[in-house]
């Protein structure tokens, strides 16, 4: 039975990977931090299949523990500080957490057993203020957050640590993905959210950013296997995930609101504490080499998926699902 070892096994893609992973007949192991309340709701369906270990990316001791006691086959690096307004609030926290935990990753790999595999959770965001459209893997990268500065940093390591040390270390470098299982600060769980919440009267008003900011949106469920297909190819490459469809917030907000029978211009208002101070306007991804060489497509589009996260928020307001902590 191969063992898997997830940092962020906590977060959305942590919890679909992890049930990816254990439909596939692997032994599933994640990195959870101590925090003073429980935080493992996404894990609900998978919590008594799955074991959990304390650690920090921070901790460089605590990592070299667990890839020594787990002795996994393939380590996938999910864990980060990955909001991207926190990170000017905490550049140097992002930096450790997202920029400098990959190589924390990375050294326990070296140190332990060279032959681990290793996924690193690159990021659109690398590409930012893009200049070229649309963005593949030769893309320079021109990152516009402390959150986009520390993935280019982790995106670099990992490539670094391929070429030097010949560890099997792939990026993948996923556009916006997003589900049910989503934190509700990220724009289209909190749209989804606050549309579910106004048709049951329990809300009046939407504040938001930049409603023109436009991006390529998919299914984290389809983006989890695309990470599967990495670590099972034959070389260690990196590769862009991404539909290629692009859509605005407003577009967003227009079929959340829609799918609940009302208008969001309605509710919606923009806020210019919300506004970024300096954004990424619109992102959109080739995934042909995914395509071609992984044999990845995506199976969920826009609208399909706008409206899984409004149902989804819709029946945990009527009872019919367990409610997530408000974060
Ligand atoms: P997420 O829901 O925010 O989950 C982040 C995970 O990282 C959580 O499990 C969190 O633990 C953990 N974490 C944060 N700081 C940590 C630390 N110092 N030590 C150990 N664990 C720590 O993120 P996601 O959407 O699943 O994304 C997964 C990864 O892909 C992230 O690296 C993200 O930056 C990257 N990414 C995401 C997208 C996207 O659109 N979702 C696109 C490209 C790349 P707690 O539960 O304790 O907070
Ligand atoms: O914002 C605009 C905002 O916070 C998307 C992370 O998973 O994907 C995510 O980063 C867009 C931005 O995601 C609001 O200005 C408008 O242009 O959902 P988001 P993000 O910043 O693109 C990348 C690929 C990652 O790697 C990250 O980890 O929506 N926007 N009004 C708003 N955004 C938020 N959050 N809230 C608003 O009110």
């Amino acid at each position: 039975m191969k063992r898997a070892l997830i940092t962020g096994i906590t977060g959305q893609d942590g919890a679909y990977l992890a049930a990816q992973l254990l439909e596939e007949g692997y032994e599933v192991h994640g990195v959870a931090r101590r925090l003073s309340t429980a935080n493992a709701w996404r894990l609900a369906e998978v919590r008594d299949r799955v074991v959990l270990h304390g650690g920090d990316l921070h901790d460089t001791g605590s990592i070299v523990r667990l890839v020594q006691a787990v002795a996994p086959d393939e380590v996938y690096n999910l864990a980060a500080q990955s909001f991207v307004p926190t990170s000017w609030e905490q550049p140097v926290l992002t930096g450790e957490a997202t920029g400098l935990g990959v190589t924390r990753v990375l050294e326990a790999i070296r140190l332990v057993n060279p032959a681990i595999r290793f996924y690193q959770a690159s990021s659109s965001e690398m590409f930012g203020k893009v200049v070229e459209t649309p963005q593949r893997e030769s893309t320079p990268f021109y990152p516009r957050s402390p959150y986009g500065v520390a993935k280019t940093y982790g995106h670099w390591i990992t490539v670094n640590y391929r070429e030097s040390f010949g560890i099997f270390a792939v990026s993948g470098i996923l556009f916006n993905h997003e589900s049910p299982k989503r934190g509700r600060e990220f724009v289209t769980r909190k749209v989804c959210r606050a549309a579910a919440e106004c048709a049951a009267g329990r809300r009046r008003a939407l504040p938001m950013g930049n409603l023109d900011a436009a991006r390529d949106w998919g299914f984290a469920g389809d983006y989890v296997r695309a990470m599967r297909g990495m670590l099972r190819a034959a070389e260690p490459q990196d590769y862009v995930i991404a539909t290629g469809e692009v859509h605005t917030v407003r577009e967003l907000c227009e079929v959340a609101f829609e799918r609940v029978g009302l208008d969001y211009r309605e509710f919606v208002r923009t806020d210019p504490v919300l506004v970024r101070p300096a954004e990424v306007d619109r992102l959109e991804g080739d995934a042909s080499k995914a395509r071609a060489e992984l044999g990845w497509s995506p199976e969920v589009g826009f609208r399909e998926l706008v409206h899984m996260m409004v149902d989804a928020d819709v029946a945990r307001l009527r009872g019919d699902l367990l409610d997530d902590p408000e974060g």
